[in-house]
């Protein structure tokens, strides 16, 4: 497994990030540390829910659009980009077999990107997997190249990112794109926003646990003293940027301790920490946005519904 990303880096982006967000104003902290094994496991449970649509969506419009997608762009390296979308890889490793030799899953953390991978590995004998640790906001130049790769990055993961992050992002992987490169996107659309929210805050509380795992995060990490219990889960649509934010509301008035850094916060009674961004699309943003780092869209599927889509976007 190549490393790009220590588990030093790791934590020092971490303090890096709650030292920040936590002396912001309004509090914000990145969504980026949701994900330990308890969180992982949360957001496995997430994709299971009446109420969150878009991985049943995703998966509705790859399996569709598979064989397509192996005729329009041949690859020959497929590149995840936050791998750990398990079936959703699987559907596309199938159909692109005959033309694949490499699968390069790229992740910020190595413990289920090993195991992830050998399973994958051992279902395609003869394919080259070689995962990568790296934070592909950070690491994209270092990433593997080759003749025909398939750059994939699902889920709506983009959609955490506000507009101008993506812009830089997506012209930062047009750069080390070659001629013959595709790149394929999952992205959530705009649609009825009590679909929306309720997306986020489902009624058995599996999203609520999921945000405040983030303060279990920092708790264990940067040996900080927040009480979940002490905090509300927050879902909101925000029609003026067309995404959904998730908050975690101080209950009272408070102060936590944060000792590896050293740092005190006060939280009032009703005070919002925005946690998360899930930014929701349409055709025309994602073609502008593509547009504007310097890609094309290619082809633009949705499922049945209209609910999710997936975009093909070319040099
Ligand atoms: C994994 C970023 C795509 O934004 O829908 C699920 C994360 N947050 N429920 C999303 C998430 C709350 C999810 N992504």
């Amino acid at each position: 497994m190549e490393h790009f990303l220590t588990a030093d880096d790791l934590a020092k982006s971490l303090r890096r990030d709650v030292g920040d967000g936590l002396t912001a104003s309004p509090k914000t902290l990145p969504p980026k540390w949701f994900y330990d094994e308890r969180g992982s496991a949360l957001f496995e449970d997430i994709t299971r829910l009446d109420e969150y649509y878009p991985t049943r969506r995703e998966r509705e419009i790859i399996a569709a659009r598979a064989a397509e997608i192996a005729e329009l762009t041949g690859a020959t390296t497929l590149l995840e980009l936050g791998a750990g979308s398990g079936e959703k890889t699987r559907l596309l490793l199938t159909a692109l077999a005959g033309t694949l030799d490499g699968y390069v899953p790229v992740d910020v953390s190595g413990d289920f990107l090993g195991e992830a991978a050998a399973a994958i590995a051992a279902d395609h004998p003869g394919l080259d997997v070689r995962p990568v640790v790296a934070d592909y906001e950070q690491h994209l130049h270092l990433l593997p190249t080759g003749d025909r790769r398939l750059i994939v990055f699902l889920g709506g993961t983009i959609g955490n990112m506000p507009p101008a992050e993506r812009v830089d992002f997506l012209g930062g992987l047009r750069a080390t794109m070659g001629p013959d490169d595709a790149l394929l996107i999952g992205a959530d659309l705009v649609k009825d926003e009590g679909r929306l929210v309720r997306a986020y805050d489902d009624a058995s509380g599996v999203t609520a646990a999921f945000n405040k795992n983030v303060l279990r995060v920092i708790n264990r990490e940067l040996d900080a003293d927040f009480d979940p219990d002490a905090f509300e889960h927050v879902a909101l649509w925000n029609a003026e940027d067309e995404w959904v934010e998730m908050r975690l509301r101080s209950l009272r008035d408070q102060t936590v301790r944060v000792g590896a850094l050293d740092l005190s916060v006060g939280f009032a009674a009703g005070e919002e920490t925005r946690t998360e961004i899930s930014a929701k699309f349409r055709r025309e943003r994602m073609e502008s946005e593509l547009g504007a780092a310097g890609l094309r869209l290619a082809e633009f599927w949705t499922d049945e519904a209209g609910d999710f889509s997936l975009n093909l976007a070319r040099p």
